[in-house]
């Protein structure tokens, strides 16, 4: 079985939704508190250099990281988690994955920990990224089509990365009053019963 190391509420959380979506059975391994020193950090790291979560240990011993790849990888086992080939919305579904990944998730890398990258302007750094995050967000949200989910009528994987992302800065407030359609296809995602003890376990709902 798949054994995911992650901690609640974190970026593990994308690939749980993921994997919980495509029916592929998994093991959780909490590393919570990997980012300080410590034996979960030193158990993390051996796996994954970044030392980042998700960091996955497949049925064949090999190591998957990256949300986008591990969302590519699902695909390869569960196709109906994303447009098929030949529609449109397969191509904005390309674009926003790597989007999301490319754009939105390095500003909390720097963001969540700015005293690594500038310890002489750490509250400038995180507070630059905040305010670049959100246009990205508001840009993000011209592009969702919530009818009912970020590429229409198919839930795809785009849906579990709004999901996790709407609980984490700027948060749900933000989101609600700047970016509704964001906020419907979160709150959508947490009605999900398919999803509903992996939301809970990663105090999403
Ligand atoms: N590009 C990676 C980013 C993963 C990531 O940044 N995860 C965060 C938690 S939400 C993390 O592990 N941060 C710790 C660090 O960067 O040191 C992905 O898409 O999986």
């Amino acid at each position: 079985m798949i054994k995911l190391y992650g901690a609640p509420g974190w970026g593990s959380a994308i690939s749980e939704l993921m994997l919980t979506l495509g029916g592929i059975p998994y093991q959780f391994i909490n590393v919570e508190g990997f980012d300080k020193p410590g034996p979960q950090r030193d158990l993390l790291e051996k796996l994954n250099p970044l030392c980042q979560v998700p960091t996955l240990e497949l049925e064949n011993g090999e190591i998957m990281t990256e949300t986008a790849a591990i969302g590519l990888m699902v695909l390869d086992r569960c196709p109906e988690l994303a447009p098929p080939s030949g529609q449109p919305e397969r191509q904005q579904f390309q674009r926003l994955l790597i989007w999301l990944v490319a754009n939105v998730y390095p500003t909390f890398t720097f963001a969540d920990y700015p005293e690594r990258w500038a310890p002489e302007a750490a509250d400038t750094l995180r507070s630059r990224c905040m305010e670049y995050r959100k246009t990205l967000y508001l840009w993000l949200e011209n592009h969702l089509r919530a009818d009912p989910w970020a590429l229409g009528e198919r839930l795809t994987l785009i849906d579990c990365y709004i999901a996790v992302m709407r609980n984490w800065g700027p948060r749900g407030e933000w989101f609600a009053a700047n970016a509704p359609k964001f906020t419907a296809i979160a709150d959508r995602m947490c009605e999900q019963p398919k999803l509903q003890k992996v939301l809970k376990d990663n105090g999403i709902i």
